[in-house]
């Protein structure tokens, strides 16, 4: 026993390896598009766990910095990303990660297509996925409400396949007042010569390294709450490359998603062009929201796959009480229970992924798109919590080191920590859902998915009126939803 040693886990091909993904695609996808899809995504699935990996390795040991001064005392405020973050960004690009969406090649199955890609990237991604989350919301806000100028320029830099000209985006709603609570927003628009100019602070800014940012600011004079602000497109930079009148004083340190660049920020009279309405902010920016919460569910469920690909492996290789360990009864159940709530949490994200392809591309139904609307919180909430979940377990599957910082195994639950905070936590989404059956009589869209079972009579009990129980009803709905859903 004395030059012993455990194996340590390893990732193949993850798109090969997964045949619950496979056999999704085969059933939902029609057959003229399947080669091509088929052999992308086994491209990609090689990718994740190659070069991919090994980059998320490197931007995960070499976080972010911020440098303020120059040498001669000048404000640069200048992020610096390591070399394996800018190689992910390339790739992003390249293999149209955001862009397929958008070009619709595939109809309404390009969301799907888009979504596989995503799923099999971010979890090799070390959280690149978050930047581009955020310029997909961009994307379709801009496809939606941005001025023709606007579509020109940002939305096809956004959706561009080439690393030269891709462009990511942020998104600002946090201020130092609140984060789920927007109402109190401070930053203030003034008309300057060319639209407006912004000043204020914002307390969490996300992948900082990013072109432009969509982001929420009151206009002089308008009413307070949430009904006085309105939406704001800006870039970081001019064309010399100087901020745009941006301090960033810094670096925020975080429990996971270490390598994405999270940053407070003070906007000094920063130039920013109005999207939308005065007053339709909230609204406006809700459509970056809604894909923000698709693509976390979709992150999540890929985090999933991961560590559980992680602990199947290991347990065919960890010896213990003279047998592999997936040979022990207990363990072999463990990980398939935990393979259960992963795979009810696939049907319930790609139902919306379908969804959301739908309503895109002008074809979903008005009870569709009431379903999507009321299910996009849903799916968030009880994909992040499964995460969570899955990723603590996977980590007891390896015993004492999966509590080992050099394993790189106590990442997982770090980083799946934040899929439950970020784009509105549980209770804010519960209570969203809520709102939407009370004001839109979602629960009748609900009710035109889930059979009208003994069970989904539980959704017309009036308990569901009291927000304390908002939590239960939206994970009632979960459940009654994915068992409903055909295969
Ligand atoms: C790996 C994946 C990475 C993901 C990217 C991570 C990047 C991280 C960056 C961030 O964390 S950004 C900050 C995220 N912040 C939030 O998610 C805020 C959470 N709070 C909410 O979601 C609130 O519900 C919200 C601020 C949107 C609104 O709350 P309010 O102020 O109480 O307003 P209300 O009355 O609920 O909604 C105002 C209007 O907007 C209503 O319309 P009406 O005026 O016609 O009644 C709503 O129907 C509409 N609305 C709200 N949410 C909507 C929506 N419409 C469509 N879709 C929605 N989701």
């Amino acid at each position: 026993m004395k030059n012993f040693f455990q194996n340590a886990p390893e990732i193949k091909n993850t798109f090969q390896s997964d045949s619950f993904l496979q056999n999704y695609l085969k059933n939902k996808i029609p057959a003229e598009y399947q080669k091509s899809i088929f052999a992308h995504l086994n491209k990609v699935g090689d990718l994740a766990a190659g070069s991919w990996l090994q980059w998320a390795t490197n931007a995960e040991a070499n976080p972010p910095t911020l440098t303020q001064f120059s040498p001669w005392g000048k404000r640069i405020d200048e992020i610096k990303v390591s070399e394996g973050w800018l190689n992910l960004e390339k790739a992003a690009a390249t293999e149209g990660i955001v862009a397929t969406a958008f070009e619709r090649k595939q109809k309404e199955f390009s969301r799907i297509y888009q979504m596989a890609l995503l799923y099999l990237y971010s979890p090799s991604s070390a959280f690149y996925s978050c930047p581009l989350a955020m310029s997909d919301g961009a994307a379709r806000a801009l496809e939606l409400y941005g001025t023709d100028e606007l579509k020109k320029t940002a939305f096809k830099n956004l959706t561009s396949r080439d690393p030269e000209t891709f462009w990511t985006s942020g998104q600002w709603m946090t201020e130092r007042t609140g984060g789920s609570d927007v109402s109190g927003t401070s930053t203030t628009a003034k008309v300057g010569n060319a639209g407006y100019l912004l000043n204020g602070t914002k307390w969490f800014t996300s992948a900082t390294t990013s072109q432009m940012a969509l982001t929420l600011a009151r206009i002089e004079g308008a009413e307070a709450g949430n009904r006085g602000l309105s939406l704001f497109y800006l870039e970081l930079r001019d064309q010399n490359k100087n901020l745009n009148n941006i301090e960033v004083h810094r670096l925020k340190d975080k429990l996971g998603t270490k390598a994405l660049p999270t940053a407070e920020l003070t906007l000094n009279g920063t130039q920013a062009t109005l999207i939308g309405q005065p007053g339709e902010g909230i609204k406006r920016i809700a459509s970056v929201l809604n894909i923000t919460r698709i693509y976390n569910s979709i992150c999540a469920l890929g985090h999933m796959r991961r560590a559980l690909d992680l602990a199947w492996d290991y347990s065919k290789k960890r010896k213990a009480f003279g047998a592999f360990i997936i040979d022990h009864p207990l363990h072999k159940k463990t990980l398939n229970d935990l393979e259960t709530k992963f795979q009810k949490s696939f049907k319930l994200t790609f139902f919306v992924v379908e969804l959301l392809g739908k309503e895109e591309c002008g074809i979903a139904s008005e009870a569709e798109k009431k379903l999507l609307r009321a299910l996009t919180p849903i799916v968030k909430l009880y994909t992040a919590k499964k995460s969570i979940l899955i990723s603590s377990e996977a980590i007891e599957a390896f015993g004492g080191a999966g509590y080992i910082e050099d394993t790189g195994l106590p990442r997982l639950l770090r980083d799946a920590q934040v899929f439950s905070i970020w784009e509105g936590t549980t209770n804010v989404l519960a209570l969203d859902f809520m709102k939407v059956c009370e004001k839109e009589d979602a629960l009748k869209a609900v009710f035109e998915v889930v059979q009208f079972t003994a069970n989904s009579k539980l959704l017309l009990d009036a308990k569901w009126k009291n927000t304390e129980n908002a939590r239960e009803l939206a994970f009632l709905v979960a459940e009654l939803v994915i068992e409903s859903i055909k295969a």
